[in-house]
């Protein structure tokens, strides 16, 4: 008889969101182990596994009730196939595991535990080193959320052999498109000298099956090549090895002219290839498990083939070359166009590129060049149609690139959980020969018959991982989706609840509920029927501004006026774009008729008065929408608000403050667009919301005292298109009388919190402080406007007629206290609204 644990049901115990889901917290309900591990090989992977399995078994069991049996026979077993079939002839291993895969299996019977004459293994192999590893982690995993190990027997591969995380760090420490603090790889130009953090990543990154990372930006600085950053970069790839995580890297095609000294880097040239082969040879005497490149050339300022009169496939397989020897691969990205767009050339078109460009190539790249496009043909907007190009390509090998970190979804700041779209990128059928070829199965390999295929996140984990604990799912759902792509968002919202946040059944059905909802929340308080962003396209891609998508070189053009709104990409009368899909989705998109509205605008330009499949108009659909997607955030808030007491207090408070900011920022968000499109059409919303703001009272109508009117730009963003400012050091204010009914009210006060000091603020009646607060958040931007758009509520404010409001503020640096509105809520108002 093996020592078990049988584990009772406990309460939840605390737990830190940054031990991430590899907190082995102890599942509910009664569930047995082997308390021995053992690892048949020395291997280093293989000692990973056994020692992550002796640490999540006793963290597990030291939460649980230990029964002990009469004898301590079992034994939880690592170990590859080969090892298993030799140590335990009788055991049915599979023959067919593959690398990475993994096989577990509970050999014993129930009978076995009170049976002292009989021993229990609970056994994992792996294909291979690295699916012993995977397998410990899915057992771990398996206990941990919830369902135990006990009689388990499964078969698990990986869908595809590719699933890396990108990183987009630089060595100045800083990370781009990063909200999560600085980065865990450098600082200051070096590699850093404290590499644990790495070592905890990677051990993440192992814990849902991901095999590689690739630590630097894409926009790639050359000097990371030279001899000593190799060196330097060599350490961080051994603080990753135990986890099977090889490092890649991102290298400028320029390397040969700004590195070796070469006056061309012409992917043709001799002594280019010589370069590269020579850089190669170097990078793999020091990390002979180098994974390979990921290249970004002739895109957005980064030189490219193009200058030397080359195609990408040159430059690919230039340095598909130089890796072949030593078995590395070149991730070539596809994001590839001209960000000089003429944007009054009606045939202009830059979703476009990436097919004109590449679909020309195919067959053309070594077997070693695996083609990696972003999933849509944009650039990771809120909602997209599938970029064509896996349709595009049958004789290359593909990776579908996905963005972990929020560029354009609300920077972590917001609740946005990216799996949702994921699934529907992964399941999109795009009829290639009028088949089924649904994404998933192209990446699979399956569709075409390519030997390599993946996925690629774009993580930007920094110091603090991803800057809030919530954002973590998105990263183990990457890691699981390209592990299996047939898994639900809920399920996988489900595992990670359970590993994360708790096991109480209200706590996994709500905070699923919740991550289910955050993106079409999301997708209805910014954008809306597929326009692409809405965000400062030229600045942050955080908060509105409407035209900073319009008449410039970017493409991201959406060419809204008075009439109405959409970009025509149709064969007929369009860009074309509709033609790069096989035929059955081009015919979908090409008509109106049967385009999905919810790209609608993505495909087609249409006034605003054109009737969806809803029977709405396009602009009622605006408004609708953006008041729907307001109150969709606030109920994200409500939701967790139940959860108080059911989850850790330190967590519970965290993820509070955020939904509450999140909440306000939807409201900044819905009025920008509301009253944008508003002016634009002329066209009044049917059910009165737009242009009308019960008890808003605007600060540029108010009695000022030092604060001065200012305009903001964009005009959206403030409610009036003006706000106030204040350039007195010792503090401005702004005073109304109250002329509405009496009663108990929410106040809410619209102000901006500007990077570069902590402008103070105060909120008084009659007089008497009511509240006082800091404006220190971190937010973009220097000047105010949507992104630093924040709402402070008072709540319970007794008013009657004749009672003066006042708002005073105090700059501090940078931030002038600027100011926007106040805003009196009641529950009664509350109660009119929603009727
Ligand atoms: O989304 C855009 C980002 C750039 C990024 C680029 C890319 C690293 O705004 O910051 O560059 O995509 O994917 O190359």
């Amino acid at each position: 008889m093996s020592a078990m644990i049988v584990a009772a049901w406990l309460p939840c115990s605390a737990q830190t969101a940054d031990q991430a889901w590899l907190q082995y917290r102890g599942p509910g309900g009664r569930w047995l182990i082997p308390l021995k591990v053992r690892a048949l090989g020395s291997g280093l992977l293989e000692s990973s596994a056994a020692q992550e399995l002796q640490r999540g078994i006793s963290k597990l069991s030291s939460a649980s009730v230990l029964w002990r049996g009469s004898a301590l026979y079992g034994e939880t077993i690592v170990g590859t196939a080969d090892e298993v079939r030799h140590a335990f002839p009788d055991l049915p291993v599979p023959r067919d595991l593959k690398p990475d895969g993994y096989w577990l299996y509970w050999s014993g019977s129930a009978g076995d535990l009170k049976d002292s004459g009989v021993a229990t293994h609970l056994v994992v192999a792996g294909g291979d080193d690295r699916g012993v590893l995977y397998g410990a982690f899915a057992l771990l995993r398996q206990i941990a959320a919830g369902p135990g190990i006990y009689g388990v027997n499964v078969k698990e591969q990986p869908a595809m052999p590719i699933r890396w995380v990108d990183q987009w760090d630089n060595p100045d420490g800083s990370i781009t498109r990063g909200y999560g603090g600085r980065s865990i790889f450098f600082e200051g130009g070096n590699v850093r000298e404290d590499l644990t953090q790495v070592r905890e990543y990677a051990r993440l990154l192992a814990s849902v099956g991901i095999n590689g990372c690739n630590i630097n930006n894409v926009n790639a600085a050359p000097e990371l090549l030279d001899a000593d950053h190799l060196k330097q970069i060599a350490r961080v790839a051994d603080a990753m090895r135990p986890w099977g995580v090889r490092l890649a890297m991102s290298v400028a095609l320029v390397s040969p002219e700004k590195l070796g000294g070469l006056k061309t880097a012409d992917p043709l040239d001799p002594a280019v290839k010589a370069w590269w082969a020579a850089k190669a040879d170097e990078i793999y005497k020091l990390i002979p498990d180098f994974a390979g490149f990921t290249v970004k050339a002739d895109s957005e300022g980064e030189v490219g083939p193009a200058s030397y009169g080359r195609s990408p496939a040159d430059a690919a397989n230039l340095l598909a070359a130089a890796l072949a020897p030593h078995g590395g691969v070149v991730l070539y990205r596809a994001f590839v166009y001209n960000n000089h767009l003429d944007w009054r050339d009606p045939k202009a078109d830059r979703a476009r590129a990436a097919c004109d460009i590449f679909h020309p190539l195919d067959g053309k790249f070594l077997s070693n060049v695996i083609v990696q496009t972003k999933e849509g043909p944009i650039d990771f907007q809120a909602r997209e149609p599938v970029s064509p190009l896996f349709a595009g390509l049958r004789e290359t090998n593909q990776a579908m690139e996905l963005q972990v970190t929020q560029e354009y979804l609300g920077q972590q700041k917001h609740l946005v959980y990216i799996a949702p779209m994921w699934k529907q990128v992964l399941d999109f059928d795009l009829r290639a020969d009028d088949r089924a070829t649904p994404v998933k199965e192209i990446l699979e390999g399956k569709s075409f018959h390519r030997p390599l295929g993946g996925m690629v996140g774009v993580a930007c984990v920094g110091r603090d991982r991803l800057g809030s604990p919530m954002a973590m799912a998105n990263l183990y759902a990457f890691g699981r989706l390209a592990w299996d792509p047939d898994l639900t968002p809920e399920q996988i919202a489900d595992e990670w609840i359970r590993q994360t946040i708790g096991l109480d059944p209200v706590v996994v059905s709500t905070v699923e509920k919740m991550l289910m909802q955050s993106w079409p929340a999301y997708e209805h308080y910014t954008g809306f029927l597929g326009t692409q962003t809405l965000t400062d396209i030229t600045g942050s891609h955080y908060g509105p501004n409407i035209e900073a998508s319009e008449r410039n070189g970017w493409g991201q053009w959406h060419f809204d006026d008075r009439e109405g709104i959409g970009m025509d990409r149709t064969v007929a009368t369009g860009t074309g774009y509709v033609g790069q899909y096989p035929a059955q989705v081009a015919k979908m998109y090409e008509s109106l008729e049967t385009t999905p509205d919810n790209l609608l605008l993505f495909f087609h330009h249409v006034p605003y008065t054109y009737k969806l499949h809803s029977g709405e108009t396009v602009i009622q659909y605006v408004y609708d929408s953006h008041y729907k997607g307001a109150e969709e955030a606030a109920e994200l808030g409500t939701e967790w608000a139940t959860l108080k007491g059911h989850v850790d207090p330190a967590l519970y408070d965290d993820v509070k403050a955020r939904l509450e900011y999140q909440a306000g920022h939807a409201i900044a968000w819905r009025d920008a667009i509301v009253q944008y499109f508003l002016k634009q059409s002329g066209i009044p919303d049917a059910k009165g919301r737009a242009g009308h703001y019960p008890g808003r009272l605007e600060v540029e109508n108010a009695r000022l005292t030092g604060y001065s009117v200012v305009d903001v730009t964009p005009w959206e963003d403030a409610s009036g298109g003006k706000a106030v400012s204040c350039a007195v050091a010792k503090g401005c204010s702004a005073e109304w009388t109250w002329d509405g009914a009496a009663g108990r009210f929410d106040v809410t006060v619209e102000y901006f919190d500007l990077q570069g000091g902590a402008a103070k603020f105060a909120f008084e009646v009659n007089g008497n402080e009511a509240a006082r607060w800091t404006a220190d958040g971190t937010f973009p931007s220097r000047r105010p406007h949507g992104d630093n758009s924040v709402r402070y509520t008072v709540s319970g404010v007794e008013l009657k007629p004749g009672d003066v409001l006042r708002v005073d503020g105090t700059p501090d640096g940078n931030d002038p206290a600027a100011v926007d509105y106040v805003e009196m809520t009641s529950a009664q108002m509350v109660e009119q609204v929603r009727q």
